[in-house]
């Protein structure tokens, strides 16, 4: 027989239904009690099904899934960031409904120093009822910023020194959660980077399958005379503004069944809402004692017994644990989600508090701790109070909408000179046509065009077995090239060259070159044979043939003295004389621009042009031999080296200079040389983002304006962290794994941020690459007057192969810049190494050729 609901205390009327002289006797009163109190039991089983079943609709929601409503609503705040400490300003916050029907004005000066807190001013207003329940509408003219829930100003609330807290909790009137989502995960937001604040608005939440098991007449009855029947099912067995009631549905119960207060009831306790949550704290509270129980039960027009007293205090108690164990449940809910969401199996994290039942009620706050702990082991969660309640948080949302507004400001403007524009780009282009055409001529040029002598590409007829070396790049190789009927085979080996050695003595270079073919001729059993040997020697050179290379300047981080101006081949051959017992015929030296094209040429004839874009950049290309000035002859073609790294020497790229780029410039070791390649190679781009990254840190954008030792450490960026950062794959948690490991004390919005700045830089790079490829496929259109060309360019180069947009952005600049040519890029398999033997295989067969 259901008591409650036969009782129609709709009006809120409760009239005693037990007779007086018929109270049960003590053990059946206690047991009745006790039938009572087992009704707000929750089992584990059960909060752990309320955890799955709200997770459940949280990712229903999210996911923006239409069907079966789901049961919370998760609305993004578009508050993207949690406060970093630095915000500062004045502000005024309104405050509505957070204690029912006032309103609180406060102002809120926030220094921007860790620590040093400036107290809010406040004012409260009542609202008159009239208001409360009238339209809603008044004219007023004030600047809102923000509008924020009240979770998200608890969680702004929280102090930035207790760690990022990323969930905020408000049990007050009402209950609600929000936290900090990843961007990726909420579908109506078409954000794919970065967190957003996620107000869950549990409340609602009503899993019949969930809730129904936990759910008591007690609730039903409260919920069936509320305002709102059927909704906020699960904020009705939380909220402040509801245990009271229920305590209150409770004792009336109980009183009706002779169990309590001698079977009497109060018009008072009759009355609903009569039981505030203040008067459950106090009787509850142990501190308060049975006085205190007693005080609050006779205002409420009882003449209670000291049993009764204890037993009020066990149906406040029983009232309130379930509603922190709910409460629990849904938070455990959140952080199985953020575990998810961040991949984490282990959690750290904090939680802002907020409302009065945490202030006000003695046990809620541990209640809650422990069964969380029991329900999600693995987090490991500090529950911190929120200072002011939403106040100071709603000006820390206005603030930090404040800070990201001027930091991206300043971020967008710092990177404003990289986003080049196609008017730049095909400026870029037509000077580097018009520096092609000036350095084939031999005029004065920053390209310098250098010849080959390499005036074919492979025809497939070469064969034989080939040494080549190949230096230059991040590794130096020997390799061993058959070129047999059956294709190529070749094995190498990566030697070191240490820096002591790049930028020793030449001798010491060229000993240790001879060093390492020695060593690996003995590994493979060729000690004593004396191959043809082709060197890819990729650094700029002025040919007279092909086995003669004059180095005109070193660049990578190279510069061995008495090199420069001296052929490459005699030092090399000198340093195998200085080698006793060693034979080597230098046939051929090659850039490995070169190499690669003649590489690629080999699988593919159309490839006539070969791209590097690694440590160095640089560029070269089949040019018709009559445009050659300085070589004989009018008919055939000859590869031309055209060292577009020193594009610009002469100051025609200074209008797309930065002053990032001069930093790394003049911090190089050929300062006012190579400056294109110093805005595209592998060995700058590092640099280029470490300058900008120091440059927004002291601006106080990045890192809360912390300079840090590392980072003002040259060369600690490096620029496969560009490529592994932009990575698609890798969510921002990596991103920030791969600068905490470099030591940066970074958040969130850092870490997108620096995000930001390598696309920037890596996206001009490629852009100012793509210029390049455009110019040099238009020369040879032009230069055989097509109307389209198709030609294929190999490629090679770690930042080539392993940036994950690198070659896409090349690719779409050409198409871009050079409509009439379809370019395809092949990556090179093997090195610019396969080609070296190509190009030495070439010259033998020629030689052989004239020999016979
Ligand atoms: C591999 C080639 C080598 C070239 C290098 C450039 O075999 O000749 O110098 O690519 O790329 P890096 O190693 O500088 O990234
Ligand atoms: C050198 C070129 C080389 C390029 C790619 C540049 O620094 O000057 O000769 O082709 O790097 O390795």
């Amino acid at each position: 027989m259901d008591s409650i609901g036969s009782l129609g205390l709709q009006q809120g009327e409760g009239a005693p239904s037990c007779p007086q002289e018929g109270l049960p006797c003590p053990s059946n009163s206690s047991e009745m009690v006790q039938e009572c109190l087992q009704q707000f039991k929750v089992t584990g089983a059960q909060l752990r099904q309320i955890q799955t079943s709200l997770l459940g609709s949280m990712e229903q929601a999210l996911r923006g899934q239409v069907g079966p409503a789901p049961a919370v609503r998760m609305l993004p705040t578009y508050v993207g960031s949690t406060p970093h400490g630095t915000e500062k300003g004045d502000f005024v916050v309104l405050e509505l409904g957070a204690t029912g029907a006032s309103l609180r004005v406060l102002w809120v000066t926030l220094t921007g120093i860790e620590g040093h807190k400036v107290e809010p001013r406040s004012q409260e207003f009542v609202i008159p009822q009239e208001v409360m329940l009238g339209p809603g509408q008044q004219a007023y003219s004030i600047d809102v910023v923000a509008v924020v829930n009240d979770t998200v100003g608890t969680m702004m609330g929280c102090e930035p020194g207790v760690g990022p807290c990323e969930v905020g909790l408000v049990v007050d009137t009402g209950t609600n959660a929000c936290y900090m989502e990843e961007a990726r995960h909420v579908a109506v937001l078409d954000e794919d980077r970065g967190r957003v604040c996620i107000s869950i608005e549990w409340g609602s939440f009503s899993d019949e399958g969930a809730l129904g098991p936990v759910q008591t007449i007690f609730d039903h009855t409260l919920d069936h005379e509320s305002l709102n029947p059927g909704a906020q099912r699960f904020e009705k067995m939380i909220g402040g503004l509801y245990l009271g009631e229920l305590v209150r549905l409770v004792l009336v119960h109980l009183a009706q069944r002779g169990v309590l207060f001698g079977g009497h009831t109060s018009p008072v306790l009759r009355s609903q809402g009569s039981i505030l949550l203040e008067h459950v704290a106090e009787m509850e509270d142990p501190s308060a004692g049975a006085a205190r129980v007693h005080a609050v039960l006779q205002d409420l027009g009882l003449n209670p017994k000291a049993s009764d007293a204890e037993w009020v205090q066990c149906v406040c108690m029983a009232v309130c644990t379930r509603a922190a164990q709910l409460c629990a449940a849904a938070l455990a809910a959140v952080l199985s989600r953020l575990q998810h969401s961040r991949e984490q199996q282990a959690l750290q994290i904090a939680v802002a508090t907020g409302g009065r039942v945490f202030e006000r009620h003695p046990r809620f706050l541990s209640v809650l701790r422990e069964t969380v702990m029991l329900l999600a082991p693995n987090c490991d969660v500090s529950f911190i109070p929120s200072v002011d309640g939403g106040g100071r948080g709603v000006a820390m949302v206005t603030a930090v909408a404040a800070r990201l507004a001027a930091h991206r400001r300043l971020l967008e403007e710092t990177l404003a000179p990289f986003r080049l524009t196609r008017e730049q780009l095909a400026e870029v282009q037509a000077q580097m046509r018009e520096a092609m055409a000036k350095g084939l001529q031999g005029e004065a040029s920053s390209l310098r065009m250098l010849p080959t002598y390499v005036r074919a590409t492979p025809d497939g007829s070469e064969r034989g077995d080939f040494l080549a070396l190949d230096l230059g790049g991040t590794n130096f190789r020997v390799l061993l090239v058959r070129v047999t009927t059956g294709g190529v085979q070749i094995s190498s080996q990566i030697y070191s060259i240490p820096e002591c050695v790049a930028q020793g003595s030449g001798q010491q270079l060229f000993d240790h070159i001879v060093d390492c073919i020695v060593d690996f001729q003995q590994k493979q059993g060729l000690s004593g044979q004396s191959l043809p040997l082709g060197f890819t020697f990729s650094f700029p050179c002025r040919q007279m043939g092909l086995d003669q290379g004059i180095l005109l300047n070193w660049t990578k981080g190279f510069n061995a003295s008495d090199c420069e101006g001296q052929d490459v081949v005699c030092l090399l051959r000198e340093a195998i004389r200085r080698r006793q017992a060693v034979e080597l015929n230098v046939v051929a030296i090659v850039n490995d621009t070169v190499g690669t094209m003649m590489s690629c040429g080999y699988e593919d004839p159309h490839c006539e042009v070969g791209l590097i874009v690694g440590t160095g950049t640089n560029v070269c290309y089949m040019e018709e031999l009559r445009n050659v000035a300085s070589v004989d002859g009018d008919s055939g073609q000859m590869c031309i080296n055209t060292e577009w790294g020193a594009f610009g020497d002469d100051g025609s790229l200074s209008m797309l200079s930065t002053r990032f780029d001069a930093s790394v410039d003049q911090a190089s070791i050929n300062p006012g040389k190579q400056r294109f390649e110093k805005m595209i190679s592998g060995m700058y781009l590092g640099e280029i983002v470490r300058h900008i990254l120091l440059h927004l840190t002291s601006l106080g954008v990045l890192f809360r304006g912390q300079q840090t030792q590392r980072l003002q450490t040259r060369d600690i960026f490096k620029t496969k962290f560009l490529s592994e950062i932009e990575s698609d794959s890798l969510a921002l948690r990596q991103v920030r794994a791969i600068l905490e490991d470099l030591g940066l004390p970074l958040t969130s919005d850092d870490a997108l941020m620096v995000l930001e700045v390598c696309q920037a830089v890596s996206q001009r790079a490629a852009q100012l690459c793509g210029a390049g490829v455009a110019a040099v496929v238009e020369k040879i259109r032009e230069n055989r007057g097509l109307e389209e060309l198709t030609i294929s360019v190999g490629v090679d180069g770690t930042l080539y192969k392993l940036h994950p947009h690198f070659s896409s952005l090349v690719a779409a600049t050409v198409r871009e810049l050079a409509p009439r040519c379809v370019v395809t890029f092949l990556q090179s398999e093997d090195g610019s190494g396969k080609g070296a033997a190509l190009v030495t295989a070439v010259a033998c067969r020629l030689a052989q050729r004239t020999r016979i």
